[in-house]
């Protein structure tokens, strides 16, 4: 089943079967172990996010891009893996119910919830390119909070994103406030190799040349 949260923003619950949820879950555990490891990221104020990320093909820092891993150890980031933009254009097809050849992710953001982990409301302005954003969720369940494209504040729709949901953020909804207000720790959660907590994947397509 397929829900449009709002016009660009398709919901596709359950989307990734167990299998593919097991062997996204190993491939997040490699990235996250390989070189510096995943790092809270520290934001211009000097607080720390209480989400841990690591990413593939460019590495965000608060906030822009880089080839390496400049508040870590300045060691190149991991490569951005040909069979994960396979998976990126057969979710923007399922989403959109149409083929979806053009699109060609070279960044991820591979996040990782526990305990009382939250994401602030955001926009994500960093990409050079208005191409959707994939979102793919694994483990625990969380609300997801989706606004506007003007503030922080109210019209937004809370949104339970559970393991093995899509989510496509295109169109008109690339440019919104979202965030994540917490986990759902109590919603039941698949065997799939997840101790505790949450991952959730971004794909996007970062614009930049090089
Ligand atoms: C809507 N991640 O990494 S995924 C992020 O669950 C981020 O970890 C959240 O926000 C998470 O930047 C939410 C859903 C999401 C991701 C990117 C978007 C929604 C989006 C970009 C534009 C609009
Ligand atoms: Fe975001």
């Amino acid at each position: 089943p397929r829900r449009t949260l709002a016009p660009g923003a398709v919901h596709v619950p359950g989307w990734l079967d167990l299998d593919r949820q097991r062997e996204l879950v190993v491939a997040c555990r490699e990235w996250a172990s390989e070189g510096p490891g995943i790092r809270a990221a520290t934001l211009p104020s000097g607080a720390t996010m209480s989400v841990r990320t690591v990413c593939l093909g460019w590495h965000w820092i608060p906030y822009r891009y880089s080839r390496t891993r400049d508040d870590q150890d300045g060691s190149p980031v991991t490569p951005f893996p040909g069979w994960l933009a396979d998976l990126g254009r057969e979710a923007v097809a399922a989403a959109y119910d149409t083929p979806a050849q053009d699109y060609a992710p070279d960044v991820a953001l591979v996040n990782f919830y526990d305990g009382d982990a939250r994401m602030g409301q955001h926009r994500d302005v960093e990409e050079r390119s208005d191409a959707p954003v994939v979102s793919l969720s694994l483990g625990e369940g969380c609300v997801f909070r989706f606004g506007n494209p003007e503030s922080r504040g109210k019209p937004y729709t809370d949104v339970d994103l559970l393991s093995g949901d899509l989510v496509v953020f295109g169109g008109p909804s690339r440019f919104a406030y979202h965030g994540v207000p917490r986990l759902l720790p109590d919603a039941e959660v698949p065997a799939i190799g997840l101790r505790s907590g949450r991952l959730n994947l971004t794909l996007r397509m970062s614009g930049i040349a090089d």
